[in-house]
């Protein structure tokens, strides 16, 4: 048994000599190694007479390309005719901690809707590990996420699936990047990243808040007079965040778009501003307020 990583030139294995019934010249006098790129033989002659045969570690091993190696040893007398017997040397090659785990891929992407139910699979991360044992069992673990990505994304330290564990909410946080860090028994480690998008969902109503520029408005008041001011949040986006607005038909009141969308308040809630004129003489509505 060889261990990878083993030193060459300094790691060797004695052999036990070969016997020859026969003496002298009739008797062992070479030894040969089958052609192999990884040992070498190394043959000295001890003051007795004996030999001290040793296998030499020439090339260094890599388990992970070759993990058993047969090596044919032959030893030949010096007769006439000569003689020679063969022995198959088998070599376990041990494993060594030298392989990291490895991503499938370096960033995983993943984008899930805002109202997505609790235990959802977002994505699986996933490493490999070349080494043999507890040098290539691969556990994941964060190694980079915000408390706040923290409180609504799980990992299974064994399988690598991240799943939803908290409420998402597009309009307080629509991205989320986060680094997971894959390591074997020995803490080899390798980590890669994860990004996930969040889509939004209409979830939000609009808010309409209003503004009366003029408090408590007059009966007095000139059609075309700016009464009040509206203004729509819809902290939604795009097309989930648009909004309409009317006024009721047969008040003297005409509602026009004021100059929107105006401006982008906090959170991406956006803010739609209308103006409020009055059309008539307001008479029975004297006493309306915006
Ligand atoms: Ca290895
Ligand atoms: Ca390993
Ligand atoms: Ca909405
Ligand atoms: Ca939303």
């Amino acid at each position: 048994k060889c261990c990878q990583g083993s030193r060459t030139g300094s790691t060797r294995y004695r052999i036990n000599e070969a016997h020859d019934a026969d003496i002298g010249q009739n008797g062992v006098k070479q030894y040969s190694l089958q052609n192999n790129e990884h040992f070498v033989l190394s043959v000295r002659d001890d003051a007795d007479g004996t030999k001290n045969v040793e296998l030499m570690l020439h090339k260094e091993l890599d388990r992970e390309k070759e993990h058993d190696l047969n090596l044919i040893l032959t030893a030949a007398d010096g007769g006439n005719p000569q003689r020679s017997g063969t022995a198959i040397i088998h070599v376990t090659v041990l494993d060594a901690n030298d392989n990291a785990p490895v991503f499938d891929q370096a960033v995983y992407k993943a984008s899930l809707r805002e109202n997505s139910n609790l235990n959802t699979l977002v994505v699986t991360v996933s490493a490999t590990d070349a080494d043999e044992g507890v040098n290539g069992e691969v556990t994941y673990e964060f190694s980079r996420i915000t408390a706040r990505a923290k409180m609504v994304f799980s990992l299974d330290n064994k399988t690598g699936e991240i799943k939803v564990t908290g409420a998402l909410d597009f309009e307080t946080n629509s991205k989320y990047e986060i680094r997971i860090e894959a390591k074997d028994g020995y803490g080899l480690s390798s980590d890669c990243k994860v990004m996930i998008d969040i889509i939004d969902v209409n979830d939000n109503a609009p808010i309409i808040y209003i503004k009366s520029l003029m408090n408590p408005t007059t009966e007095s008041v000139t059609p075309g007079t700016e009464v009040g001011i509206i203004n729509v949040q819809d902290r939604d986006s795009e097309t989930n965040g648009q909004v309409r607005c009317s006024i009721q038909q047969g008040v003297p009141f005409k509602l026009d778009v004021f100059n929107s969308p105006i401006f982008i308040r906090l959170n991406f809630a956006k803010m739609f501003q209308f103006a409020v004129f009055c059309t008539r003489f307001l008479s029975d509505f004297a006493q309306l307020h915006l």
